[in-house]
C-alpha cells in the first residue's frame, strides 16, 4: 500500500474539516502532487483549446461543469491533446501512455492535456470530479490506465438492462472511465435464441442510441452475438452471422463478441469456432478497417472445466488469428483473479487473457443482492490481461457500488483499496443518505451458500459480540440490538429517499426484509435479557409478548421471501444479513427459549429456523446447491451453466424427518432425457424406483409417475443410468410434501 492512499484514508476517517477535493476522484489518479490549498471554483471561466476541440464530447463534458463559459472571464481553462498547439509546452508532462493526461490546476488557470482524445476526456472527468462540492484543489496530476480495456460484461441471465439503466450505466462508465461495453444478456431473444435475425425496429433505434451515448462516453460498446445453441459449421449459417454483424455495424456498432459460453455438442468444437472467428476478422473486421479486435469468449472459459486432454484452449490459443482477445472467468466460473490463473491462461491461449469477472452478478443466487465491496483479485496482474470486465447483477443501479471498485481497480491497480473504495462508492451513487445505504449495505455482502461456492465477507464487524452475546455477555447483547435499531432505522430512511428512485426501486425487497430483521433483532434481544431471572419486565413487554413478536417476523421474513407480487419470477426468497446476524440471532432465540422454559416449565418451541433437508451429490457441479423450503414446497436452487452428469452419478436428498410426497417435478433443460435417469425413494429400508415420464416430447420438464401420490420416505436419489455422460441444464427441482 502506497503512503498516499494511507494519508489518504486517515483524513477521511478523522473527517478533519473538508477533506481534500482530489480524494472525491475515482479512480484514484496514478501521481498527484498537492499542497491541500483549496479554493472555491470560479462562477466563470473561458476555455482555450485548438478549433478542432471547441466541439465534440471532450467539450460537451466539460460544458457540464457549474462555471459559465464566458471567454472574457479571466480564469482560464485550457484543453488539448498531444500535438495541438495550445497545449505544445506541456508536451513534456503528458504520459506517453494511452488515455493517460496530464492535468495542472492553479487558483487562475487550470491545464487539461490528453495523451489522446479519451486521456483529455479523462482528464475532464478529474476536473469535474474533484469539482464536485464547488471547490478546486491546486494540484497537478499525471494520470494514465493499468488496464488498457476496463468495463462491463451484461452477460447475466434474468431480466435484460433497461435502456433507461443503460444510458445512465454508460455514463457511469464514463465519469469512472471505463471504456468497454459488452452487450451480451443471455435473455435477449436476438443475442442469442434469434440470433440469425435482426432486431425489430424499435430495439435497433435503441441500440444506435445507446451507440451514441457509449461515443459521448469514450466508451466502446461491443455487441456480442450467441450463435452456438444451434450453429451448424456451414456456409449458410456463417452467412447468417455476417450478415447480423453488418446489420449491427450498420445501427453504428464498431466492435463486436461472440459468445460460446454455457453450450456443448456441435458448437462447442474450438477449431470449427476459431475458424469462424478468423473468417469473420479477415473478411470483416480487416476489411471495414474501423472495427475493433474481436472478442471471443470460449465454451471452456475457466480452468474448472478445461479438458486438457480434448486440447480444446490450445486449440485456440494457436489458431485464432493474433489479434483475436479470448476471454476467463478464472479457476472457476465465479472466482477472483489472481497471477497464477493468469499465467495458467495465457500459455494455453498464447495471449493476454481477456477477464470475465462474475461478480457482482447474482443471477445464481436470487435471493441476495450484493452490495460488498469489489475485492480478492490480485494487485500485481495489470500487465497479464488485455481486459477486465465485470458482469453485473439485473439490479443496474446497485451494481454500482461494485463496478465503483471495479474501474479503480483497473485503472490504478496497485494503489487499489477497496474498503476506502467503497465508503466513497456509497457517497457517490446516494449522496443524500449514504450513511443510511452504508449500514444497509453491511447485511448484503455475502451470496450465501451456492452452487459455485463462491462467498464474501459479511458481519465481520459483529463477529466479536455476537460470540460475546451467545456466551451469555448482556453489554453484548444490548450492542447487538443497537445494531438492529441501526438496521431498522437506516431502512425507513432508504424507504423515505427519493434522490435515486431507480436505486430504491431495485433495493426495496430486500430493506423491507431488512425491517423484519432489524424487528426480529429487537424482540429476539430483549427476550434474551428477560429470560435471565435478574431482569424484569413491564406488564406488556413480557418474555412471552416478545416470543410472540419473534414469532410473528420469522413467519413475516418467510411470507416475504415466497411474495410473488415482491420478486423476481426465479427469485428464491429475499434474504438479508445471512452470513453473521441473522444466524446469531436464531441461535439467541433458541438459547432464550429455553431458558425461559426452564424457568418457568413452560413448553415454548425453540427453533428458529428449521430445513430438515441435506442435498449431497456425487456430480461436482450440484454438490453445493441448496435446497430451500418455501411452505410445502422443497427446491434445489437452479444452476445455470451446463452440468456434466456423469455415469451412475446420483443427486440425493435426506430429510431428518419422513416425507410423504403430493407431486414432483424437475426440468433439465433438455427434451426426451427422463429415460436417462432413475428416480428411487427409501422407504422402510429399501430403495423403491419411480417411474419418470415426459409429458410432451417437446417439453423438457420430467414428471413421475402417479405411484408417487402418497409414498413416505426418508431419501430420494437420481442416478445416470444411461452408462454414458450426460449433459443437461439443472433448470428447475422441486417436490410438494403433504
Ligand atoms: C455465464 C454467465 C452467468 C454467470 C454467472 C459466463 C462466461 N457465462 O455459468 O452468463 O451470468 O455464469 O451465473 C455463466 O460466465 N454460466
Amino acid at each position: 500500500m502506497n503512503k498516499k492512499i494511507l494519508t489518504l484514508g486517515l483524513m477521511l476517517f478523522a473527517g478533519l474539516g473538508a477533506s481534500a477535493q482530489v480524494s472525491l476522484v475515482n479512480p484514484v489518479p496514478q501521481e498527484v502532487s498537492t499542497n491541500n490549498v483549496i479554493f472555491d471554483a470560479p462562477a466563470q471561466w473561458s476555455i482555450s483549446a485548438d478549433k478542432k476541440n471547441l466541439s465534440g464530447y471532450v467539450y460537451d463534458a466539460l460544458a457540464t461543469a457549474s462555471p459559465e463559459v464566458a471567454q472574457k472571464a479571466s480564469f482560464k481553462v485550457t484543453i488539448g491533446v498531444r500535438g495541438d498547439k495550445q497545449v505544445s509546452k506541456y508536451k513534456k508532462l503528458i504520459p506517453a501512455k494511452s488515455e493517460g493526461y496530464y492535468l495542472k490546476v492553479t487558483d487562475k488557470e487550470i491545464v487539461i492535456a490528453g495523451n489522446d482524445k479519451n486521456g483529455l476526456f479523462y482528464g475532464v472527468q478529474t476536473l469535474l470530479g474533484m469539482m464536485r462540492e464547488g471547490k478546486l484543489e491546486a494540484c497537478t496530476i499525471t494520470d494514465w490506465p493499468d488496464v488498457p480495456f476496463r468495463g462491463t460484461v451484461e452477460g447475466f441471465y434474468g431480466t435484460p438492462w433497461s435502456h433507461e439503466a443503460r444510458k445512465s450505466q454508460l455514463q457511469f462508465y464514463g465519469r469512472n472511465k471505463m471504456n468497454v461495453y459488452i452487450y451480451g444478456p443471455k435473455d435477449d431473444p436476438w443475442h442469442r435464441d434469434k440470433w440469425r435475425e435482426p432486431y425489430p425496429e424499435v430495439e435497433a433505434n435503441r441500440i444506435a442510441e445507446l451507440v451514441e451515448v457509449a461515443k459521448k462516453n469514450g466508451v466502446n460498446f461491443y455487441w456480442a452475438i450467441h450463435p452456438g445453441v444451434d450453429i451448424k459449421w456451414n456456409d449458410e449459417d456463417r452467412d447468417f452471422l455476417m450478415a447480423k454483424l453488418e446489420v449491427m455495424y450498420q445501427l453504428g456498432v464498431r466492435s463486436f463478441a461472440v459468445f460460446f459460453d454455457d453450450i456443448w455438442g456441435e458448437g462447442a468444437k474450438a477449431d470449427k469456432q476459431a475458424a469462424l472467428l478468423n473468417y469473420i476478422d479477415d473478411n470483416f473486421v480487416q476489411v471495414k478497417k474501423d472495427v475493433a479486435p474481436l472478442i471471443l469468449c470460449p465454451t471452456e472459459y475457466n480452468k474448472g472445466w478445461a479438458n486438457e486432454q480434448g486440447g480444446y484452449l490450445r486449440t485456440l490459443g494457436s489458431t485464432l488469428n493474433k489479434g483475436i482477445e479470448v476471454m476467463w472467468t478464472g479457476n472457476s466460473v465465479v472466482a477472483c483473479i489472481d497471477k497464477p490463473t493468469m499465467e495458467w491462461i495465457n500459455e494455453r491461449i498464447e495471449r493476454k487473457g481477456y477477464i470475465w469477472l462474475n461478480f457482482p452478478v447474482n443471477d445464481f443466487v436470487r435471493d441476495h443482492i450484493l452490495m460488498g465491496p469489489a475485492y480478492g483479485n490480485g494487485l500485481d496482474i495489470a500487465t497479464d490481461v488485455s481486459g477486465f470486465v465485470s458482469n453485473p447483477m439485473e439490479y443496474a443501479e446497485t451494481s454500482k457500488i461494485s463496478l465503483y471498485g471495479i474501474a479503480d481497480y483497473c485503472w490504478n491497480m496497485e494503489a487499489y483499496d477497496y474498503q476506502s473504495n467503497w465508503e466513497k462508492s456509497l457517497k457517490d451513487i446516494l449522496p443524500s443518505n449514504h450513511e443510511a445505504l452504508r449500514i444497509f449495505a453491511l447485511y448484503n455482502k455475502d451470496l450465501g451458500p451456492n452452487g459455485h461456492g463462491f462467498r464474501r465477507e459479511e458481519g465481520e464487524e459483529l463477529k466479536e459480540m455476537a460470540e460475546k452475546a451467545l456466551a451469555g455477555d448482556f453489554y453484548s447483547v444490548g450492542m447487538l440490538n443497537s445494531a438492529c435499531y441501526e438496521l431498522g432505522l437506516a431502512c425507513d430512511i432508504l424507504l423515505n429517499d427519493n434522490s435515486n428512485p431507480q436505486l430504491l426501486h431495485e433495493l426495496r425487497p430486500w430493506i423491507i426484509q431488512g425491517k423484519n430483521l432489524a424487528a426480529y433483532g429487537g424482540a429476539v434481544c430483549l427476550m434474551r435479557m428477560l429470560s435471565d431471572a435478574s431482569q424484569t419486565s413491564s406488564n406488556f413487554v413480557t418474555f412471552e409478548n416478545l416470543y410472540q413478536q419473534a414469532r410473528s417476523l420469522q413467519k413475516q421474513m418467510f411470507d416475504l421471501e415466497n411474495n410473488k407480487a415482491m420478486r423476481h419470477p426465479y427469485q428464491i426468497g429475499t434474504k438479508v444479513g445471512t452470513k453473521v446476524m441473522l444466524p446469531t440471532l436464531n441461535k439467541l432465540f433458541t438459547m432464550a427459549t429455553e431458558k425461559y422454559n426452564e424457568k418457568k416449565g413452560t413448553d415454548l418451541n425453540t427453533t428458529a429456523e428449521y430445513n430438515p433437508y441435506k442435498l449431497t451429490s456425487s456430480v461436482k457441479q450440484l454438490a453445493l446447491l441448496p435446497v430451500k423450503l418455501n411452505g410445502d414446497r422443497v427446491e434445489i436452487a437452479s444452476a445455470l451453466e451446463v452440468i456434466n452428469w456423469q455415469a451412475d452419478g446420483e443427486l440425493m436428498i435426506e430429510s431428518e424427518t419422513p416425507i410423504t410426497f403430493q407431486g414432483m417435478d424437475f426440468n433439465f433443460g433438455v427434451n426426451g432425457v427422463a429415460k436417462h435417469f432413475r428416480l428411487e425413494l427409501f422407504v422402510n429400508g429399501a430403495w423403491k424406483e419411480v417411474g419418470l415420464l415426459h409429458y410432451r416430447d417437446d417439453d423438457p420438464v420430467i414428471h413421475t409417475g402417479n405411484e408417487l401420490g402418497g409414498m413416505t420416505a426418508t431419501k430420494l436419489r437420481i442416478t445416470n443410468k444411461s452408462g454414458e455422460e450426460q449433459k443437461v441444464y439443472f433448470k428447475s427441482f422441486s417436490f410438494i410434501r403433504r
